[in-house]
């Protein structure tokens, strides 16, 4: 095959260093970016394997999202613009660690078990963030790509979610909108500008919102953004890599996990201000009160805020779907307490990684999906988009339900479904606030976090702690879950968890009690039983 004869020559520019090995983790490859060089040549030959077995395009996106400059990583991305499926994931760990020599042996293994059609053509779109390992890693995937005789599209620079969103809308023929940066902007803007409508008398303070770019992709991006916002919403744009260090003490990882709002943003009292995370697929929501304290509006807030407008909209559209919010483990355990027992509706958790919460979310009519950092969005079925959409096109229903169901309508376009995205989520929240004239406080009021910690813990072998009931109880090694469960004991609504993180090489611990203080004790006493 003359195909193999090119992988070889090619590949031997993208040599393995002997011995290393890496994993297809919860978010693709990631580490440090020099080690990398290989894995991407190697992820664009198994995009195109991909491409070649579904028949459809897949997108390869060159990324670490909130990790530092100095790493880099790679995820794939699926035809209707979800993560890899999890089958393939161990394609991607032995085609990234088999050696050199084997690597033609190990690629025809994998055309031989998924029985693929060499002779089919690949398509494969490729995008990147703005690190300065970027665009030679990106290179790499490339001439993977080439190698084994694929189509490729480089979009340049794009956030993750912009990416997701291409392949989505080149795999349903522009059913989901123009594979274009042009028709993504205008596809949310429009739904903005429709959904501001509804929104009465803003002042100028209402309609402007600090966005912390967190030096990365996201900073970028928004700017375009703004020229087609016109006077709907006003941005000011900090930490847009002017000046400052990408994800360095800034961006949605920063904030959620230090409580503090980042470096390089000035913010006075009530001021509302978002962060987003190194690739633009996290939001988070912040601002301080009159006395200088800091308060957060996590992914538990945010789905919060999302689920109770959803549920209000189909009340008075007087549509019977079933919706459902997504949770994991980080969620904290006010927002479930809230949304189980005040608003009613179905709460589920799920394992950490957002494949875990969008795979739960496809189950009801309505998902709503959201990590606590940020990290989420929200799925409508096919059947309750058509119900929504019979019903804004019928003539025959009062005004109170037509426009329930335009604002329905207008909601699911502003939505990227195919993945958390921090411009989306923006608008949809910008866009709520705005309707039901709330302000930040307001919102931050529907319940109080218990206080919470969140602590990494450096362990010889993180994977000797094994977890189960979606990574809420530890069942290895042997005594680890009864040591937290006496510690948890000693304080009041106390909660914690630990497990190794998919993402780094640590083992996180997670605890929640009355007072910070509480939370803070207690995460520490369990790290000390993690060693
Ligand atoms: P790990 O490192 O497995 O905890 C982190 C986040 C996940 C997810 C992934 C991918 C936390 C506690 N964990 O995973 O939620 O977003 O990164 O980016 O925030
Ligand atoms: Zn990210």
């Amino acid at each position: 095959m003359a195909h193999f004869k090119e992988v070889s020559q090619q590949s031997g520019l993208h040599p393995k260093p002997a011995g290393l090995v890496l994993q297809y983790g919860t978010a693709g490859f990631r580490t440090s970016a020099n080690q990398l060089d290989h894995i991407m040549f190697r992820m664009g030959l198994l995009a195109t394997l991909r491409s070649k077995k579904t028949k459809a395009t897949i997108g390869v996106m060159v990324t670490a999202s909130h990790n530092p400059e100095e790493d880099n990583g790679v995820k794939l991305i699926d035809p209707m613009g979800e993560m890899l499926t999890s089958s393939w994931e161990g394609y991607g760990t032995q085609l990234a660690n088999t050696e050199q020599e084997d690597l033609l042996t190990t690629l025809k293994d994998i055309v031989e078990k998924e029985a693929i059609d060499m002779s089919h053509e690949a398509s494969v779109f490729v995008g990147k963030d703005t690190r300065s390992s970027s665009p030679s890693l990106s290179q790499a995937v490339l001439d993977g790509i080439k190698a084994l005789g694929g189509h490729s599209k480089d979009y340049g620079l794009v956030t993750t979610p912009q990416l997701h969103y291409m392949v989505c809308c080149q795999n349903t023929q522009g059913k989901y909108g123009e594979a274009t940066l042009e028709g993504y902007y205008s596809k949310l803007s429009q739904a903005f500008s429709q959904l501001a409508k509804n929104a009465s008398n803003r002042t100028d303070d209402q309609k402007h919102l600090c966005v912390d770019g967190a030096n990365g992709i996201g900073a970028v991006k928004v700017r375009e953004l703004e020229s087609h916002l016109k006077k709907d919403l006003q941005l000011s744009i900090f930490n847009d890599g002017s000046r400052g260090k990408l994800n360095h003490q800034c961006g949605a990882d920063f904030v959620k996990v230090q409580q503090k709002p980042p470096i390089g943003i000035k913010i006075n009292p009530g001021d509302r201000c978002c962060s987003f995370d190194g690739d633009a697929d996290r939001i988070v929501y912040y601002y301080t009160d009159s006395k200088g304290h800091f308060h957060l509006l996590d992914g538990d807030k945010i789905a919060t805020l999302i689920s109770s407008f959803l549920k209000e909209l189909l009340n008075e559209a007087g549509l019977d779907l079933k919706i459902a919010v997504v949770q994991t483990a980080y969620a904290n355990g006010s927002s479930t307490h809230y949304l189980e027992n005040t608003m009613k509706v179905i709460v589920r958790c799920t394992k950490t990684g957002v494949k875990h919460l969008h795979h739960a979310a496809q189950e009801f009519d309505i998902g709503v999906y959201f990590e606590a950092n940020g990290h989420g969005t929200v799925l409508f079925s096919r059947g309750a988009e058509g119900k929504i959409q019979q019903l804004a096109a019928d003539t025959n229903i009062n005004d109170e339900r037509k426009k329930a169901a335009l604002l329905l309508q207008n909601t699911i376009n502003i939505i990227n479904q195919t993945v958390g995205d921090a411009i989306s989520d923006m608008l949809l929240i910008e866009a709520i606030l705005a309707i039901k004239g709330m302000t930040v406080q307001q919102w931050d009021t529907i319940y109080s976090d218990l206080p919470n910690r969140q602590l990494k813990v450096k362990v010889s072998d993180r994977r000797v702690i094994e977890t189960t009931d979606a990574e809420r109880r530890a069942v290895t090694p042997a005594g680890l879950q009864d040591a937290i469960n006496d510690l948890v004991k000693k304080y009041k609504q106390a909660r914690s968890f630990v497990r190794p993180s998919g993402t780094e090489d640590v083992v996180r611990v997670y605890a929640e009690a009355d007072t910070q203080e509480n939370a803070d004790a207690l995460a520490h006493e369990v790290s000390l039983a993690v060693y």
